[in-house]
């Protein structure tokens, strides 16, 4: 069984543009995972009360095969591999991989929150998501 999944990448540290196209290369290259649909890259200012320098925001459609446990994991093996290092919650960071939404599954325990808690705060994961799911605003 598969199920479609959206996930953010962002990066605000070093060559952000590489650390984006990195995670959905390694994305692509995980069992039971196929990217089906990619936003353009957007700028942005960094939300939160830590002063830091812009990110680089962009969403991935992908279709998933692995329990969303199995999916996080994998998305802090490929964070692991591009540097990152957790310092301040909130903080800068080469590459941060969040699951915004899985269709039809919710999930809410201590490691994993699915719907995001903060989708309906982040204008641009609104945005882009609605990208991904073809809705038009005209
Ligand atoms: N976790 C729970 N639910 C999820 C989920 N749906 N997706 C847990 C991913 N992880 C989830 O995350 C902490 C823990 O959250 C994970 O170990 C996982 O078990 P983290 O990545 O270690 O820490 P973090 O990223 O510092 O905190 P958090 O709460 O994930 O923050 P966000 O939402 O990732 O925010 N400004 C702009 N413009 N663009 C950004 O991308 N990102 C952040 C980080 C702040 N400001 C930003 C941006
Ligand atoms: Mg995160």
């Amino acid at each position: 069984m598969s199920n479609v999944a959206y996930v953010a990448l962002g990066s605000n540290l070093g060559d952000r543009d590489a650390a984006l196209s990195r995670a959905r290369k390694a994305l692509s290259e995980i069992n039971g995972v196929r990217i089906l649909r990619a936003t353009e890259i957007e700028e942005t200012e960094p939300i939160g009360s830590v002063r830091q320098g812009k990110f680089l925001n962009q969403m991935v459609a992908i279709s998933t095969e692995l329990s969303p446990r199995a999916l996080l994991a994998a998305l802090h093996r490929i964070e692991r591999a591009a540097g990152r290092v957790r310092t301040v919650r909130w903080g800068p960071r080469t590459l941060d991989m969040d699951i915004v939404l899985i269709e039809g599954v919710e999930v809410s325990d201590d490691a994993l929150t699915v719907p995001h808690p903060e989708l309906p705060n982040r204008d641009f994961w609104l945005r882009q998501l609605d990208e991904l799911r073809g809705v038009s605003d005209g």
